[in-house]
């Protein structure tokens, strides 16, 4: 299931004291102050990863808490910073912070910072001067920020797999990507929408695939899974609409699935789409050609493919990274 919509704690360290000491030592009896500094607390960042598909690890780590700086010692010695954590979360995460601040993670690259640690405190050696030799006087640590944050997933999809219940779609989100969706030979396999992230040919990010529940004659009237699903698709780049080839009548199916679309918002009618014929193993030659015929009229681009045809799966890749650039 895609969790995509959960609230955490996240603190980041407290600041290390800072540590009253004079010097002794063989040689001096009484030394100066050598009270050292208290370390930096470790500060909390967030980072967009696009190995990552939900926000489902978060159910069990609804705090995170950076280390906190080590106190300061005697002889100088500064206490250590505590660890900065970086915190994954997929592509597409809109973090909201109780104040209604919010963070739209859109890239891998970028680091957010969320919950800075506090500052380490000075030490009595900084304390010294003309007139006070020998200061009792360190800080403390100051405390690390501690936050509650909204984490959601927006699907932002750049390409959405659409079509029937059964028409083969998580199949070939499985197919192209590290996913792992439910695949039944039933409909309505898909009862979320699934994300998984095809790796650009050139490197850098990749392209993400949203594979969303079948939708039937009448979803717009609440039937089957309904129509709501379509809200993920509304960003996405481009729309492949997939058919099963071993379908009696593709005109059919393919007009019913976009009369549905209609009904949700007819921005979705105008966005660049393509046909996709899949399952194209179960049929022969001569039905294909017919079918790939019979859907050109629409002037939108035919493609076929089979998940069993390692060729047609690596041309579809080639094809996505070319239409999208990438
Ligand atoms: N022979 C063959 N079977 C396929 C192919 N692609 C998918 N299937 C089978 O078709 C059935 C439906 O596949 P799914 O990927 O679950 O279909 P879906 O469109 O996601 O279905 P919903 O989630 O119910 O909307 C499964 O039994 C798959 O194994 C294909 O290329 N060839
Ligand atoms: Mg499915």
């Amino acid at each position: 299931m895609l969790i995509d919509d959960i609230t955490i704690t996240i603190k980041g360290g407290d600041g290390g004291n800072g540590a009253v000491s004079f010097m002794r030592n063989a040689k001096t009896a009484k030394g100066g102050p050598d009270g050292g500094n208290g370390g930096n607390g470790g500060n909390i960042f967030f980072q967009g990863s696009t190995d990552i598909f939900d926000l489902g690890e978060f159910r069990y780590k609804k705090k995170i808490a950076a280390e906190n700086g080590v106190s300061g010692r005697k002889q100088n010695l500064y206490g250590r910073n505590g660890k900065n954590i970086v915190v994954r979360v997929p592509v597409g995460t809109r973090i909201t912070e109780i104040s209604g601040k919010t963070y739209e993670i859109t890239d891998t690259a970028t680091q957010v910072a969320l919950a800075l640690g506090g500052k380490g405190g000075r030490g009595n050696n900084e304390f010294k001067s003309a007139t006070n030799q020998a200061p009792m006087q360190a800080e403390d640590g100051t405390l690390g920020e501690e936050k509650v944050v909204h984490l959601e997933l927006r699907l932002i999809a750049e390409v959405g797999f659409i079509g029937f219940p059964n028409a083969g779609k998580s199949s070939l989100l499985k197919a192209l990507t590290r996913a792992h969706p439910k695949i039944g030979n039933y409909p309505f396999t898909t009862l979320e929408p699934n994300l998984g992230v095809l790796p650009a040919g050139l490197g850098g990010d990749g392209i993400v695939l949203g594979d969303i529940p079948g939708l039937m004659e009448g979803a717009s009237k609440g039937r089957g899974l309904g129509i709501k699903f379509l809200k993920h698709v509304e960003k996405t780049e481009l729309l492949v609409h997939c058919i099963d080839s071993t379908m009696e009548d593709v005109v059919k199916a393919y007009k019913t699935v976009r009369t549905e679309f209609e009904k949700y918002n007819k921005i979705l009618i105008a966005k660049p789409e393509i046909i996709l014929l899949t399952k194209t193993d179960l049929v022969d030659v001569n039905g294909l050609e017919k079918n790939i015929n019979k859907l050109k009229k629409f002037e939108k681009p035919v493609l076929t493919i089979s998940i069993y045809s390692k060729k047609s799966i690596d041309d579809f890749k080639k094809f996505l990274r070319a239409k999208l650039k990438k």
